[in-house]
């Protein structure tokens, strides 16, 4: 059998369900299989900036950047190209292979702002990084743009199950975020697409955003896991924390059902020790965000994971 054949697009989310749910030993060991076999051994380092921040539309219950919810962050119109640039070289500089531009847009916006972030794109692939951007809902000629200017991926979360989604985000519908994945497939752009665990779901729900996303073909190329970070003024900012066991359960299933997907561990790594993360490392994860900042919350210390880093 060659590696093709045995990379599955047809899970159910039963099947998903019960490996979730196996007794920890055997799980992890079989994701620490599927691992070896399949998955790349670097954790790859990824840098993220926010390029526009906040005054958002959309009214994700989870979000800094919701002009639904009052919080405490600024709002700061599309950045200079050249604050961008030198963000980038700074990244490479300090190891980083790839650098991730989000803004706090519901989709793309037509004109002189979206020829702003073509030349932004442009700049960092000069770095010689992969670049990703995370710009909201996308239409396929936008994303041929960006891919023509060097685009390597286009993140666009599911977050959640299909059930759970409505009672998450209301302006907008899972059809929509499917739209835009599949538009980013067309233009030849990869897939970064995961979600968020700790925003009430239960372990269904996460079977179901993981069936969501191994049933896809091909695999989205990455997939980031993210722990709630619940923000005051939003809805969820008394949400409860994700015991670790069940997080690690779920990068080790998102492992199994996807053995060449980078599985990236995302916001939320601040509150994991250094071995959590080991742990997390060798059950399948392999990237990481780092730097100080992620869009508008911190991060861990580079120190921390230089020092993390080289201890592996
Ligand atoms: N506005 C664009 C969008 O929603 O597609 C891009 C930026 S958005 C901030 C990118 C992703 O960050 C979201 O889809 C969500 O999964 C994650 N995220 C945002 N706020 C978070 C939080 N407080 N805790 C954990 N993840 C969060
Ligand atoms: C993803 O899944 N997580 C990143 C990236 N993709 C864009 C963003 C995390 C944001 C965490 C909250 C914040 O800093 O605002
Ligand atoms: Fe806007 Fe993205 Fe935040 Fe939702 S997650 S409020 S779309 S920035």
């Amino acid at each position: 059998m060659d590696t093709t054949e045995k990379i599955r697009h047809n899970w159910t989310r039963q099947e998903v369900f019960d490996l979730m749910n196996l007794d920890l030993e055997t799980l992890l060991a079989r994701a620490r299989a599927v691992h070896q076999e399949f998955g790349a051994k670097d954790v790859q380092q990824c840098v993220l900036l926010s390029v526009k921040t906040g005054a958002c539309p959309e009214d994700c219950k989870y979000c800094s950047q919701s002009a639904h919810y009052k919080t405490e962050l600024s709002p700061e119109p599309l950045m200079d190209v050249e604050k961008v640039k030198s963000a980038a070289w700074e990244a490479k500089e300090n190891g980083a292979t790839r650098f991730c531009m989000g803004a706090a847009w519901r989709s793309i916006p037509r004109g002189p702002r979206f020829n702003a972030v073509l030349e932004m794109v442009r700049e960092v692939k000069k770095t010689g990084m992969e670049v990703c951007c995370t710009l909201g809902m996308a239409e396929e000629d936008q994303l041929k743009a960006l891919k023509e200017a060097g685009l390597t991926a286009y993140n666009h979360n599911l977050d959640t199950s299909r059930e759970h989604y409505s009672t998450v985000i209301t302006s907008r519908t899972y059809d929509d975020r499917l739209r835009t994945l599949a538009a980013a497939r067309k233009a030849g752009v990869q897939v970064c697409c995961g979600g968020i665990l700790g925003m009430g779901e239960t372990l269904w729900d996460r079977a179901g955003l993981l069936t969501e996303l191994s049933t896809m073909n091909p695999h989205p190329e990455s997939v980031p896991i993210n722990l709630l970070v619940p923000i005051e003024g939003t809805p969820m900012e008394t949400a409860k924390s994700v015991p670790f066991d069940e997080f690690l359960r779920t990068v080790a299933t998102a492992r199994i059902v996807m053995p060449k997907s980078r599985v990236r561990l995302s916001a939320g790594r601040n509150e994991l020790t250094d071995e959590q993360q080991l742990q997390c490392f060798s059950v399948g994860a392999n990237s990481i965000f780092v730097g100080e900042k992620l869009l508008t919350t911190p991060n861990v210390d580079w120190e921390r994971d230089r020092a993390m880093i080289t201890s592996m």
